[in-house]
């Protein structure tokens, strides 16, 4: 079944009830969304507001149909309101939400996660990736008994104060706050590196030697658009901090159970040495991960003298969710799938960019994908900033008015879930043409 969106040109686009809705969310919520991802801030315009999904598909309260290609930003990789994950999450609340004790069901997701994340002995629940990718500094940091961390221009890791960092002016610089609130003693530790640049990082264990306790990367980056890590990138960064004795830490909240089930670290064979987790985990509800060999994982309360806590953490009705969502990926992997459905999206997008001559690179890995308006291939922050986000802008408002709900935003990855179908794609890609025509005129 298609949308029954009508192919309306952006301008007559109108969102009556999700103005209304935003306008009274305004008043109460600053920016009338809970996270700024969702404010529609890099595209112009009110978001529209969701009375549901179904599958790959979301339905905004002024009746329009969506294929979502942002997937809560991740999570919904077995597409939305997955009987089975409903089902689990529904049996789960008739015994309880939340009873602060331990589970045997944490337990048994636990055992999951170490059974498909190489990098992972044992592995500590909390409730977003903020929290994972936090604690994983803090563990090598104590582990390690160093201060400085490296962590890559254009890369997100949640709003962990010491990761809110701009370059300096140097190609390696010891990262200023790029917050208000952020201290710069919260980021006169971190460094920063480009992406895909190991003689950056080279460079940088060098000028700090035995001062760096990790180097953390998105292993795939998805938070400036989908940058692959190039050829030898990954093997090398395991090299040169294995010999430094600094821990390579993955941040996989995006990637884990997405490009693989053992992530990114399985698809590419390169094991950190810590990995944060989160989205696919919770199974669209709040939960993330972090996770390492035992030995480093025992250094943290109350085995070692490394605290951190959580209300939440291990949710019973997020364990349920992550679970079974877990399960379902083991069971019936859907990667090869993924895949296919993918490299069919890029195939199309490519052609239509193409056809409608503008400037343009299509980047994939598995079911995470970016089209980029921009002329080059983009291996970094400084690439992808040269992107033409105006036409981005256009873009997303053409796709959306043809029921096609691409992440708002030129620097982050689309995700295709197994919902999607073929038919999803072919309209995706049809709507993209028209869209594209409408623009270039
Ligand atoms: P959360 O705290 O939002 O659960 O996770 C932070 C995080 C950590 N690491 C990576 C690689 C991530 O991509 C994220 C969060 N991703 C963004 C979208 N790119 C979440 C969207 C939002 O902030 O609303």
């Amino acid at each position: 079944m298609h949308p029954t969106t009508p192919a309306l040109s952006a301008p007559e686009y109108r969102l009556p009830e999700s103005h209304h809705a935003f306008v009274r969310a305004c008043r109460v919520i600053p920016g009338g969304v809970n996270s700024p991802a969702r404010a529609f801030g890099a595209v112009g315009g009110e978001p529209p507001f969701m009375a549901r999904a179904q599958g790959q598909y979301l339905y905004d309260i002024d009746g329009h149909q969506y294929i979502d290609y942002i997937g809560s930003w991740g999570p919904m990789i077995l597409g939305h309101a997955h009987p089975a994950v409903r089902a689990a999450v529904v049996e789960a609340l008739d015994l309880g939400s939340s009873f602060g004790a331990p589970t045997t069901r944490e337990v048994e997701i636990a055992e999951a996660v170490v059974a498909a994340v190489p990098s992972i002995e044992k592995v500590r629940f909390v409730s977003s990736g903020t929290e994972a990718a936090m604690s994983t500094i803090r563990v090598a940091r104590g582990v390690t008994g160093r201060n400085k961390i490296v962590k890559m221009a254009g890369h997100y890791h949640g709003h962990v104060d010491a990761l809110l960092v701009q370059a300096g002016s140097a190609a390696t610089t010891l990262g200023t706050p790029n917050s208000p609130g952020v201290t710069p003693g919260a980021t006169e530790d971190t460094i920063l590196c480009p992406f895909n640049d190991a003689e950056a990082v080279a460079d940088a264990l060098s000028r700090f030697p035995g001062q760096v306790a990790a180097v953390l990367l998105e292993p795939v980056a998805g938070n400036m658009g989908l940058v692959p890590p190039r050829p030898g990138y990954l093997e090398r960064l395991r090299e040169l901090t294995e010999k430094a004795g600094t821990l390579l830490v993955f941040d996989e909240v995006m990637t884990g159970f997405r490009l693989a089930l053992g992530g990114a670290q399985e698809r590419f064979g390169v094991t950190p040495d810590l990995t944060a987790l989160g989205k696919i985990i919770g199974g669209g509800l709040p939960a993330a991960a972090y996770g390492a060999r035992a030995g480093v994982m025992e250094s943290i309360s109350p085995v070692g003298p490394i605290f951190q806590a959580g209300t939440l953490s291990g949710n019973p009705l997020a364990m349920a969710a992550g679970l079974t969502t877990l399960r379902l990926l083991r069971d019936d992997p859907p990667y090869d799938r993924l895949d296919a459905l993918t490299a069919r999206l890029e195939d199309g997008l490519r052609r239509v960019a193409s056809d409608a001559r503008v400037p343009h690179v299509v980047q994939r890995v598995g079911s995470m994908i970016t089209l980029f308006f921009n002329p080059e291939e983009v291996h970094d922050y400084d690439d992808a900033r040269r992107s033409d986000t105006k036409l981005f802008a256009r873009f997303f408002w053409e796709l959306l008015a043809r029921g096609v709900y691409l992440p708002c935003s030129q620097f982050e990855a689309a995700f295709v879930s197994a919902a999607h179908t073929d038919a999803d794609i072919d309209h995706t890609i049809a709507a993209a043409n028209e869209a594209l025509k409408a623009i270039m005129g």
